[in-house]
């Protein structure tokens, strides 16, 4: 069966490509998530794309992954920077993890350079857009292949 992939989105996400575009692109939020199924494709992997504004929603969707998931990509969004439950729980589970920011969070306000997800990661790409999806997907193909 093919490796599945759970996407994780934090909170306002939804509301991309309704402002901020210079910072977060144009894309929406359905956009995003028909480019990564389109790419999961070529790579012959799936993936489970969601979006929350909950903190305990998306700590239940990083426990559950450790079971029905091969691997998690993740944009806490602000929770990035302050939720210390969505770290615990990413570093409870045992597949890889890639953080994903579309912008550049070194190159913007002080707040955002720290991450609390980027202790659990495999690894970071930020300042890409929506393209950097694209490349996180590439890259857990590439750590899920068998050797
Ligand atoms: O660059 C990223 O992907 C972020 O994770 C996005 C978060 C921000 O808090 C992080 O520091 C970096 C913000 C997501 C909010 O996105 C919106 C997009 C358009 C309109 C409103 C919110």
């Amino acid at each position: 069966m093919a490796n599945r992939v759970l996407i994780v989105n934090g909170p306002n996400l939804n509301m991309l490509g309704s402002r901020e575009p210079e910072i977060y692109g144009k894309e929406t939020l359905a956009d995003l998530q028909a480019l990564c199924e389109k790419t999961a494709k070529t790579l012959g992997i799936s993936v489970d794309f969601r979006q929350s504004n909950t903190e305990g929603e998306l700590v239940g969707w990083i426990q559950e992954a450790g079971k029905a998931h091969q691997g998690i990509l993740i944009n806490a969004a602000a929770y990035t920077h302050t939720s210390v439950a969505i770290m615990d729980a990413l570093l409870s589970v045992s597949v890889p993890i890639i953080e994903v920011h579309l912008s550049n969070i070194f190159k913007r306000e002080e707040f955002r350079h720290h991450s609390y997800v980027s202790p659990a990661a495999k690894g970071v790409i930020c300042g890409l857009g929506a393209h950097g999806y694209v490349l996180a997907l590439e890259a857990m193909a590439k750590l899920l292949e068998p050797r």
